[in-house]
């Protein structure tokens, strides 16, 4: 396996990450404050933003338009289930690695839902899908999400780090985690990582200001990055946006010299 940072996902060490799979995972509900982001290609569009270092969608958007866009560091991810789906924690494993490399994946992503009733055999897929992506040396992140009916708070400290060490006991080379509230917490979860990175989740929209505040706090704790969706795709100029958080996670600018970028 090549060092990570050799892989198109790392960028000088940090990676930014743009999700576009809330088609699957919430329904187009998300796309409503920005309407033409219910048409794919306006994503892939701004993916081709240079700080955009994977572009994390579902198979069937990436047969439909990946060959268009080689110019976009295509992240498959491997799993997602709709919001209708009522039942216990759980993500369908739609498409293999083999399919995700023939696709041009450069690298691919899968989510875990520890605690959840189904973890066994998630985790059991995961296995083999990790054990795959060897194979094709290609990078794996973990959407390390603990929830399910055990679980009383997801984002607690404890349960954050919990999620960033089952990444690095399963063998991700990248756990995607949500921001536990605090530097200190965030910081207890890079350190439970130990060699595998971290990035902060972007979670549902909120102004410039403390968007940008939470992954620069992020950066500072040893977070690599940030995988974001919303936060961008959800404002009238995601450029403008993705030109501050390339200034936060690859110049470490501070927030108020990220804002005027
Ligand atoms: P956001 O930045 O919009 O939260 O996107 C990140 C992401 O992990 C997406 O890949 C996924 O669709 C969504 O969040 C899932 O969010 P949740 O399961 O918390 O509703």
């Amino acid at each position: 396996m090549r060092p990570f940072d050799d892989t198109p996902l790392s960028r000088d060490g940090k990676v930014l990450i743009l999700a576009y799979d809330h088609g699957l995972e919430h329904g187009p509900v998300d796309f409503e404050d920005v309407p033409e982001t219910m048409d794919p290609e306006t994503v892939w569009d701004v993916a081709t933003h240079d700080a955009v270092t994977g572009f994390a969608v579902q198979k069937g958007v990436a047969e439909a338009y990946a060959d268009q866009y080689d110019d976009v560091n295509l992240l498959l991810k491997l799993n997602g289930t709709s919001n209708l789906w009522m039942g216990e924690p759980d993500s369908a494993v739609n498409c293999s690695v083999d399919y995700a490399a023939e696709l041009g994946a450069s690298s691919v992503g899968f989510t875990l839902y520890g605690g959840s009733n189904n973890e066994i055999e998630m985790a059991e897929e995961f296995r083999d899908a990790q054990e795959t992506a060897r194979e094709h040396d290609l990078p794996v992140v973990m959407w390390s999400y603990p929830r399910g009916q055990g679980l009383k708070n997801d984002t607690s400290p404890g349960t954050i780090a919990y999620a960033a060490r089952q990444a690095l006991e399963l063998g991700a080379d990248v756990a995607k985690v949500k921001y536990p509230g605090s530097k200190e917490a965030m910081e207890h979860a890079v350190e439970a990582a130990g060699p595998t990175k971290v990035v902060m989740s972007g979670g549902s929209k909120t102004s410039d200001e403390d968007f940008l505040t939470t992954v620069s706090d992020a950066i500072d704790a040893g977070a690599v990055g940030l995988a974001v969706g919303r936060n961008v795709f959800q404002r009238e100029n995601p450029r403008e946006m993705l030109d501050a958080l390339e200034a936060v996670i690859f110049e470490e600018a501070s927030v108020e010299d990220a804002l005027d970028y």
